[in-house]
């Protein structure tokens, strides 16, 4: 395949994050070990399919068995934080966005329960393979990754692009639902499913134009009754079994409203933090069970204590 990190049986990988002062992550190439080629060859759900690398660690700690919900909620127990880190960086060259990414990751691993990647970094540096090993590298700090590609188009190419996520190494992909479920996300819960990753959908946005969409009054043909949209995708979350639900920070009486439907039966994700004006306590305290933090921690002159400091002050309102 196009892109494939694997040749003549060796595997180029990013074994070690770059050590600090150094500029560029370590490329190796090496052979593959034979347990690791066993495990490529036995595991069906996609990850270690032929010609995507599997790191052991990722074996190791990664319970194919597990939902992703499951997941998070040992790696939120695990790290002892409900952060999830957008690593958005500022637009520059794709080995400088890898460098810089992998510094971030190295200081503020401690202090998050996941990591959330957006296309403007898949964008510059390309999914194969230079995301895919951050995505390893991810993995191998014992983080779930999540792919923010916000699926928006019909069913077939709604499901490529699910697909080759997956492929890469991603556990979930955040997901619109405006585009409903026939021909739309359908597709993409049922590789999700193959696959056994996540889907995460969209319920209402953290900016001030999400009222146009996702704020709007509409009409259940079904009850006869007026809803918000947002709780009309709320109910799709339960009823197609998302595996979590993106509400704004910035909105805490949304998140409360949503929350109420979905009862702690779909985790709530919540980014909005800090740059764009959300408060950490309102969030949580209206339901919010993960705070999605970017720039605050990203542009921090210090991002290991910024997000050790969000980390202890969520804690302080998580049950
Ligand atoms: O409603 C949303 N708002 C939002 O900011 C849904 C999102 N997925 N995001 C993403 O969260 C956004 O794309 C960015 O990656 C992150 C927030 O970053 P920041 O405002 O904390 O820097």
């Amino acid at each position: 395949m196009k892109g494939d990190s694997r040749t003549n049986g060796g595997v180029t990988s990013l074994t070690h994050l770059p050590q600090k002062g150094s500029d560029t992550p370590q490329e190796t190439t090496q052979a593959t070990p034979a347990h690791l080629v066993d495990a490529v060859l036995i595991d069906e759900t996609g990850r270690g399919e032929k010609g995507y690398y599997v790191s052991t660690s990722t074996l190791i700690e990664r319970s194919v068995t597990r939902s992703f919900i499951e997941e998070m909620e040992r790696s939120l127990k695990r790290a002892h934080s409900n952060i999830v880190l957008a690593l958005d960086l500022p637009a520059d060259g794709p080995r400088r966005l890898v460098s810089g990414s992998t510094h971030i990751l190295q200081a503020v691993h401690p202090y998050i329960c996941a990591v959330k990647i957006n296309r403007q970094l898949v964008l510059p540096v390309g999914l194969f393979p230079r995301v895919q090993r951050i995505v390893e590298s991810i993995h191998e700090l014992g983080l779930p990754a999540i792919m923010d590609c916000k699926i928006n188009d019909v069913g077939h190419t709604n499901r490529a692009i699910a697909e080759f996520y997956y492929k890469a190494g991603f556990d979930a992909v955040i997901s619109n639902p405006f585009v409903g479920w026939r021909e739309g996300l359908e597709p993409v819960f049922e590789v999700a499913e193959k696959m056994r990753r996540g889907v995460i959908l969209l319920v209402y946005m953290s900016h001030k134009g999400a009222e146009e969409g996702y704020g709007q009054t509409v009409y259940d043909a079904k009850t006869g009754k007026r809803m918000p949209q947002y709780s009309v995708f709320a109910e799709k979350a339960l009823s197609w079994k998302a595996d979590g639900a993106v509400v704004g920070a910035t909105f805490p009486k949304i998140i409360g409203e949503v929350h109420q439907i979905l009862d702690d039966r779909v985790p709530i994700y919540s980014p909005g933090v800090g740059a764009q004006g959300g408060k950490i306590g309102s969030a949580i305290k209206a339901g919010a069970r993960y705070l999605i933090v970017g720039r605050a921690i990203t542009r921090s002159e210090a991002p290991a204590e910024t997000a050790k400091s969000i980390r202890d002050s969520a804690n302080r309102y998580l049950e």
